[in-house]
């Protein structure tokens, strides 16, 4: 018995020392204790013994089987440590390293600064008004008196859909919507994505955006124009501002005019970016021509009103002294995350 007992502690002290894993240490397991393992016979054997050793026999092979017992559960303890350590050790954060930083985008200079304008108006009592960019000839020029053939088409040529449809070259045929579908008074800027058929340069593109403006009520004179704009002007480049009207003539007002606000680099002494005229150019404006009132069924006698056009990329060229219009468009990061 004790020879027997001994082959197999030799045994199991051998496959011990070569198991690698825990599916090792489960085979090891059953084969040495479980039904089939030569401890088991043995201890099926006892009945064999004589009366006297049976309970000397069966002491021996319990011990035996406890030892065994021990050292499988000393073993996987070992096993289970040793996975710890080794999945603690691939897994350290190695927290002196350098995090991989999320960039958050925000919004385009240009909304930024359509931002800025809506707000100007809209604290001046102005609604924003938004519509189609595909127009018909009628809303694009024909109600705006500029007919057929008119030499002022040739500056504000377009991108034709078919005779009558066009991509719409300034926002004015939403005001004239609006002129139709609503009773003065009315104060509305129309912003929005206007299209010419021009060449691309450093101040010229084919799509841009302008805000357009409109006034329209009893008793509206040039006087109105002059303080909403100059308010305009203070609001978005400082208090300081000044403006200046300029004559000028547009098909859709009468009289019309160009509005230059001092230049916001030299206070207006004259520098590289006015040119040294101390004025830059920003708007275009002037009293709404009656011939458009009367095309949206207003009475000139008894209404009157004021318009004006700006441009959105050239304003903020101004205002955040970039000198390439193209910049706008490019989505690159390096540009844009600038503002
Ligand atoms: C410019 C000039 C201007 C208007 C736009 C307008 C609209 C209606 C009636 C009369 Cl419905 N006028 N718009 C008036 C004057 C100037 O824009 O230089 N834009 C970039």
């Amino acid at each position: 018995m004790e020879e027997k007992l001994k082959l197999i502690w030799e045994n199991f002290e051998k496959r011990v020392s070569d198991i690698q894993n825990v599916k090792d240490l489960n085979d090891l397991k059953s084969d040495i204790l479980g039904k089939k393992s030569e401890l088991n016979a043995l201890l099926k054997a006892i009945g064999q013994a004589s009366k006297e050793d049976r309970p000397k026999f069966g002491q021996m092979i319990n011990e035996q089987r406890q030892k065994i017992q021990k050292k499988i559960a000393d073993v996987q303890n070992e096993l289970e440590t040793r996975a710890l350590n080794k999945k603690l050790k691939e897994e350290t954060i190695d927290i002196t390293l350098p995090g991989h930083k999320v960039n958050l985008g925000h919004s385009h200079v240009l909304s930024q600064t359509l931002s800025d304008v809506e707000n100007i108006f809209i604290s001046m009592g102005f609604q924003v008004v938004n519509g189609p960019e595909i127009e018909t000839d009628y809303y694009n020029f024909e109600a705006l008196n500029i007919p057929k053939d008119h030499p002022a088409r040739d500056t504000q040529d377009t991108f034709y859909i078919n005779d009558n449809l066009l991509l719409r070259t300034q926002t004015s045929p939403m005001q004239i919507h609006v002129m139709e579908n609503q009773k003065p008074p009315i104060r509305i800027i129309a912003p929005g994505r206007v299209y010419r058929s021009d060449t691309v340069d450093a101040t010229h593109s084919p799509i841009f955006h302008q805000v357009e403006g409109l006034v329209i009520d009893k008793n509206i004179t040039m006087g109105n124009l002059k303080w909403t704009l100059q308010e305009f002007a203070k609001k978005l480049y400082g208090e300081n501002t000044k403006i200046r009207l300029r004559p000028h003539h547009f098909q859709f007002t009468e009289p019309s005019c160009e509005i230059d606000v001092t230049c916001f680099k030299c206070q207006g002494k004259g520098c590289p970016m006015c040119k040294d005229e101390g004025f830059i150019e920003i708007l275009g404006a002037g009293m709404v021509h009656p011939n458009v009132l009367r095309n949206c069924n207003i009475d000139p006698e008894v209404y009157s009103g004021f318009a004006f056009g700006l441009g959105l990329e050239r304003l903020a060229m101004f205002k955040f002294n970039i000198d390439d219009m193209r910049l706008f468009y490019k989505n690159d990061t390096r540009f844009l995350s600038q503002f």
